[in-house]
């Protein structure tokens, strides 16, 4: 029961045939519904979302508490209640370098410490200190890691691809198809080549199988006692990585108050610390600092994570949107729809509450996405026309990373404001009409071809705009992604650090395996047992 949603529904009824166009026109709208951080600006104009509806879901985050839970997670009190832990991904990134407890103890002397060693070592590849067992330098750095151990990374070197400095080129294997290993190394020499084992456990299944086949390559081009001067760890366990044979002087330790999707500010973003130079790191982590304490301080009606947040829940529960789009119109952010996912969806795609009962509304929605423009030439059809209702995130800097010759850049930039102006306000009927009467054809046509033209409009977007895709701007864009997911949970009373939900398929896969090494087919139940019948009989020729 609660009635800050029951207001919420009937507010939703009132709202019935509603004008974004006329919204929008408003000329107070951009009061309550532009928000900026430093070069940060939020333009939540585009939402259909009144005053009033603003209005309703504060009282929604009241109900349900969110600046409390908020204040408890800043706090370090343990929010990931199923495992009974901290989340404290913001104390990977206080720059302030005010005291955070976990577990009653200040847990930032211990993050400096891990941020002075990633110095130390990034410096040292990156000077020549650090070498192969032959002597070379090292030129390409691998990270194996998969999940929150490979998306964070991945996605942020390649964002901050225009800040790669000292000649490192940064790979990522993730795959335990062993194409992503051989695709990877194929064109690299072991003697110029580290990687890094990344893995919260170091008990991945998927991890642990690359890094042993990563291992037998380095080992048969350079002998075993090469592994100690190219692979490095990156782990919270520190027996394993011994195991692996890895000299845990050479780990970087997190702790269990990480998540693993929260944890590409702690050593897991090593690589990301690799490619982009430790001074780059640190503004990333800078500007994730600064949203942090947006998110903490500022009051409702101006603090961005809380108004993205909300909104999502209102579109989920009222509008009955079961997905949302993400559109960057920058080419460097082509792997934040994937990071995005993960995020969203494991830390809010779940059906039981913190305490044990069932979920009444619904939660996580689907998200999805491509850069901009390519997406035009794709599925913006359905967005525009669809019988779906898909609020999208339109990202896009004022100016390129790079020096441009011509109106590229422009037009990209001009692509993007037309598609959230053509979602927004769409193309009516009788425009369309009027068009089509100034030429040739029939009355007829005319009346069968206009309807098909129809822009329905009325479908909300927010846009991002920021200046330049820059460790800082990422960095705060990050933080506000992850805060908005922790909104998103809190109204939802959901537990937004555990995945349960992965486990099932992580242990049938260890059951199915031996019969799928020898064929035997006799494991699972009778659909996989047939399919492992008929996948043996495949392999046979
Ligand atoms: C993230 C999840 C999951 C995890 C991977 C890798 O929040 O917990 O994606 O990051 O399963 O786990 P390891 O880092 O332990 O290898």
């Amino acid at each position: 029961m609660s009635e800050a949603w029951d207001t919420l529904r009937s507010h939703r009824q009132d709202l019935e045939g509603i004008s974004l166009a006329s919204l929008i026109d408003a000329a107070d709208r951009g009061q309550h519904f532009t928000h900026q951080l430093s070069d940060l600006h939020v333009d939540l104009t585009r939402h259909l979302a009144t005053d009033q509806t603003l209005e309703l879901l504060f009282d929604l985050a009241r109900e349900r508490r969110v600046e409390a839970l908020r204040e408890a997670m800043f706090s370090g009190e343990p929010v990931n209640t199923t495992e009974d832990r901290a989340a404290l991904h913001i104390a990977l990134r206080n720059q302030s370098d005010r005291p955070i407890l976990a577990d009653g103890v200040n847990v930032m002397p211990e993050v400096n410490a891990v941020l002075r060693k990633m110095q130390a070592f990034c410096e040292s590849v990156h000077n020549g200190t650090w070498r192969g067992s032959t002597g070379q330098r090292i030129e390409t750095v691998i990270n194996i890691g998969i999940g929150g151990s490979d998306l964070g990374p991945a996605m942020a070197t390649e964002a901050l691809r225009p800040w790669w400095s000292n000649g490192l080129h940064v790979r990522f294997v993730s795959n335990v198809d062993p194409s992503h290993l051989s695709d990877t190394i194929r064109d690299l020499d072991p003697e110029t080549t580290l990687f890094i084992i990344a893995s919260k456990t170091f008990g991945t299944q998927e991890t642990l199988t690359n890094a042993h086949a990563a291992r037998r390559w380095i080992a048969k081009a350079l002998g075993e006692t090469a592994v100690s001067r190219h692979f490095v760890a990156v782990s919270t366990n520190a027996d394993r990585v011994a195991a692996f044979g890895i000299d845990t002087d050479n780990m970087f330790e997190f702790w269990d108050w990480v998540g693993g999707r929260y944890s590409m500010w702690s050593a897991i973003g090593l690589s990301i610390a690799m490619a982009i130079g430790f001074d780059q790191f640190t503004a990333l982590l800078e500007g994730a600092h600064e949203m942090d304490c947006h998110f903490r301080d500022a009051p409702m009606h101006k603090n961005i994570p809380i108004l993205l947040g909300l909104l999502d829940c209102w579109y989920r529960e009222c509008w009955d949107c079961q997905s949302r789009a993400v559109l960057p119109y920058d080419q460097h952010l082509h792997r934040l729809p994937a990071y995005l996912q993960q995020l969203e969806m494991e830390s809010n795609g779940k059906r039981t509450r913190i305490d044990g009962s069932p979920t009444t509304e619904g939660t996580a929605m689907i998200v999805w996405g491509e850069p901009g423009t390519n997406g035009q030439h794709s599925f913006h059809q359905m967005l525009h026309q669809g019988t779906t209702l898909v609020p999208c995130d339109f990202l896009v800097a004022a100016t390129p990373t790079e020096t441009v010759d011509d109106d590229r850049y422009d037009i990209l930039v001009a692509n993007c404001l037309a598609q959230a102006q053509a979602l927004a306000r769409g193309h009516g009927l009788d425009n369309i009409k009027a068009e089509l009467e100034e030429t040739e054809l029939s009355e007829s046509d005319i009346s069968t071809l206009a309807p098909q033209k129809v822009m329905p409009g009325n479908r909300p977007s927010t846009t991002f705009l920021y200046r330049q895709l820059d460790p800082a701007t990422l960095g705060r864009l990050i933080s506000l992604f992850e805060h908005r997911v922790f909104v998103q949970g809190a109204v939802w009373g959901i537990d937004s650090f555990d995945q349960w939900g992965v486990e099932l398929g992580k242990h049938l896969a260890t059951e199915i395996l031996p019969s799928v090494v020898d064929g035997s087919a006799t494991q699972g139940d009778a659909t996989t047992r047939r399919l492992t019948t008929h996948m043996d009989a495949l392999r046979r020729g």
